[in-house]
């Protein structure tokens, strides 16, 4: 029998994060059961062994290998590497023998489904359909839009063969599916009444990437709802652009617990086939760098022409429809992991967490275990009649230190502990994995104490994050200070004369191995902007402040 008390348990699990390895040895994982003596003498053996390993590249890849429970980097030291092991250690993706292409694992597919939940939901209320245009695309069709696909075009995968066979044309995968959806927009646009047209769907889409793939945020293939909408005018569209940057606004702050800020893309930046593009970018101070969270374009009428998409108005007169595309996909959780994530792993918001609550028995010497066993499926019934997502783990060959790692490095938000010391005074411990507090809760007020620290998780999360990421925001009204501010990894609000030409000067000045600094967004916010102000790169007038920044 394992017989720890909880102040050895935490060394141990102290112990087991920096050596990785006792609690996953062949014994651990196969059921065989240690002695708490024997475990130490491991732990210390392995630190020996460890020592006497001369390549630190060695030891961390045995590690990595034989627990898959810590980290072997810190988020702070080597921020790709570290996120590379969250991703795959929290069991959120699997690699897959084709690059850039990942196994999302349930972990994974339930924060998505969260998401997709609410979402779906919300433009349901907006009269919007789902629908599903096939993931083939062929040559002519995708073709017709040459603005649209002319810097894309490396990026596009096609199907040249069935079998031993060469196709007759070789047809594309959808990369976005405008060329699909919009022949048959053409066709069930008629008259007025035909309009709005407005579809989504929620699909796969495969982009040929070469620069360096990463986990949900630059992937081959990547899940994504793709939003299509057709209008008689402008002004529906303008609204739409926005109400669904609201949406995304909410999947971020509110499930996600990340602050973002809205704004409008440059002429440079924007989709190039439309007339204008909305966003939600967050910064990861980590890189420094800006990502693009979500779109919203207002398409105006360039596809409209392209794919002659119109309809008689009540005039009687033919007229081009205004259109719009949004779109958001997988990369929303990789933003997750980048944002909130430590050196223990992966810190799971509670309204998109699988598993809200762990609960997990501690057995002591002698203790009632049937009695631990009955207190932990009882708070999980409590719980989850309470509408929360709690679960407890009874596995009999993971000790509870190794549990407790387990369920840290997956980011679960609130861990319960039960032993024989709570079964008496008819309390459980709760430990939240933000920020490692712990508490003894009567059973009695379990219910609203976990109410209110799943919120005030959520809380605590987003506040933290939106002071790291303010912090990182810096106002410039000069080249000089720009280019310190950059090399800070600062996000740069800069006053700016919205040309062209002076942001394509002000990628070739900032030119480098870390990438060029580009415009992120101007935020819809906009600070005041006295006259006279000048442009800080090319000493205009300017016209609006602008975040800059480098970029994923
Ligand atoms: C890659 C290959 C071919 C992005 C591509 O943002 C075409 C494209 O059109 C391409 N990568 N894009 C832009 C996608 C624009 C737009 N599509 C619908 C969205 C929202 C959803």
């Amino acid at each position: 029998m394992i017989v720890y008390g909880r102040a050895l348990l935490s060394r141990i699990s102290v112990c087991n994060w920096i050596s990785g390895s006792f609690l996953s040895t062949e014994s651990g994982r196969t059921g065989g059961k240690k002695e708490i003596s024997n475990l130490v003498q491991d732990i210390v053996g392995m630190a020996t062994a460890n020592t006497s390993t001369n390549s630190k590249n060695a030891r961390k890849k045995e590690v990595k290998k034989e627990t898959g429970l810590c980290l072997t980097t810190k988020k702070g030291e080597s921020f790709g590497e570290w996120y590379s092991e969250v991703v795959v250690n929290s069991e959120l993706i699997e690699y897959h023998d084709i690059s850039g292409c990942y196994i999302l694992r349930p972990w994974t597919m339930t924060i998505w489904e969260t998401m997709q939940t609410f979402f779906d939901v919300e433009i349901k209320k907006m009269n919007i359909k789902n629908a599903y245009f096939p993931l083939f695309v062929s040559k002519n069709v995708l073709q017709k839009e040459k603005d649209h696909i002319e810097g894309f075009a490396p990026e596009v995968a096609w199907v040249t063969k069935s079998g031993q066979n060469d196709l007759e044309v070789p047809i594309a995968i959808r990369p976005t599916s405008e060329t699909v959806m919009y022949p048959s927009f053409s066709k069930w646009i008629r008259g007025h009444r035909d309009l709005p047209l407005k579809l989504n769907q929620w699909c796969n889409v495969v982009r040929w990437e070469f620069s360096h793939p990463t986990p949900f945020i630059r992937s081959r293939e990547f899940l994504w709802q793709e939003g299509h909408t057709a209008f008689a005018t402008k002004e529906e569209a303008d609204k739409e652009v926005l109400e669904i940057l609201e949406l995304y606004r909410r999947i971020y702050e509110d499930y996600l617990a990340i602050p973002v800020v809205k704004g409008r893309k440059s002429e440079l930046e924007k989709f190039a086939g439309g007339l204008y593009t909305t966003s939600v970018e967050i910064f990861i101070p980590n890189t420094g760098r800006g990502i693009q969270g979500a779109t919203s374009h207002c398409l105006g009428q360039n596809f409209a022409k392209m794919f002659e998409i119109d309809f008689e108005n009540e005039k009687g007169e033919k007229s081009l429809v205004w259109q719009n595309s949004w779109a958001y996909s997988t990369r929303t959780i990789g933003v997750m992991v980048m944002v909130h994530g430590d050196d223990k792993g992966l810190v799971l918001p509670p309204k998109v967490a699988a598993v809200q609550i762990i609960i997990i028995p501690v057995p002591y010497k002698d203790a009632d275990m049937e009695a631990i066993f009955a207190a932990c499926s009882s708070a999980v019934q409590t719980l989850q009649a309470a509408g929360f997502r709690a679960e407890h783990d009874f596995r009999d060959n993971y000790s509870p230190g190794w549990k407790y790692s387990h369920w840290e490095m997956k980011g679960v938000p609130l861990r319960i502990e039960i032993g024989p010391k709570d079964i008496d005074k008819n309390q459980v411990r709760i430990v939240r994995r933000d920020n490692g507090s712990k508490a003894d809760v009567p059973t009695t007020n379990l219910v609203e104490h976990v109410r209110d620290l799943l919120s005030n998780i959520h809380e605590s999360l987003f506040n933290t994050a939106k002071v790291k990421s303010d912090a990182c925001k810096k106002i410039v009204y000069t080249w000089e200070d720009f280019i310190t501010a950059l090399n800070e990894k600062k996000w740069i609000l800069a006053p700016w004369c919205d040309e062209e030409e002076v942001e394509k000067d002000v990628k070739a000045r900032t030119k480098g191995e870390l990438g060029a600094a580009k415009t992120l967004c101007s935020p819809f916010d906009q600070p005041s902007l006295p006259e006279g102000t000048l442009c800080f790169a090319s000493g205009k007038p300017a016209k609006k402040w602008t975040y800059w920044g480098r970029s994923y």
